[in-house]
């Protein structure tokens, strides 16, 4: 069934809370953890604890869910202080734009050195 927990997706494990992470937001329908392996100063992921397998799935599926994902990466960022020097918001979708993990989530990026040499 759409949005139902994948016993294979390391996302679905964190939200279940069988896999460590570091949890910065918690709401009824989605999680907020630091990114293991940080590309910028503050760099956080938002995921819906539904699975979806990426943005555009979860989208389709679920628009006032999605809008809520946002929602917490905005407030991700103004409980990080990196809301007014300006933030990324990524959702890589699909393996060629180097999505890695299958289960939708929005990078939060930010932080005073990120704002170097950005394209
Ligand atoms: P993407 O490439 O858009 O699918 O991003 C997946 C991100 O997930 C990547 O930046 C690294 C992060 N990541 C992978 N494994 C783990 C993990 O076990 N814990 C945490 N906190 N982040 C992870």
């Amino acid at each position: 069934m759409a949005g139902e927990a994948q016993s294979d997706c390391l996302f679905c494990k964190i939200v279940a809370g069988e896999i460590p992470a570091t949890v910065v937001r918690e709401t009824a329908d989605t999680v907020a953890f630091r990114d293991i392996n940080p590309q910028a100063p503050t760099h956080v992921l938002v995921v819906p604890r539904a699975h979806y397998p990426n943005a555009a799935a979860l989208a389709a599926a679920d628009p006032a869910l999605t809008a809520r994902v946002i929602t917490e990466a905005a407030e991700v960022a103004a409980e990080e202080k990196i809301a007014e020097s300006g933030y990324r918001m990524i959702f890589n979708t699909g393996a060629g734009a180097g999505q890695t993990i299958f289960h939708a989530h929005v990078h939060v990026l930010g932080g005073l050195a990120f704002h170097e040499g950005l394209v």
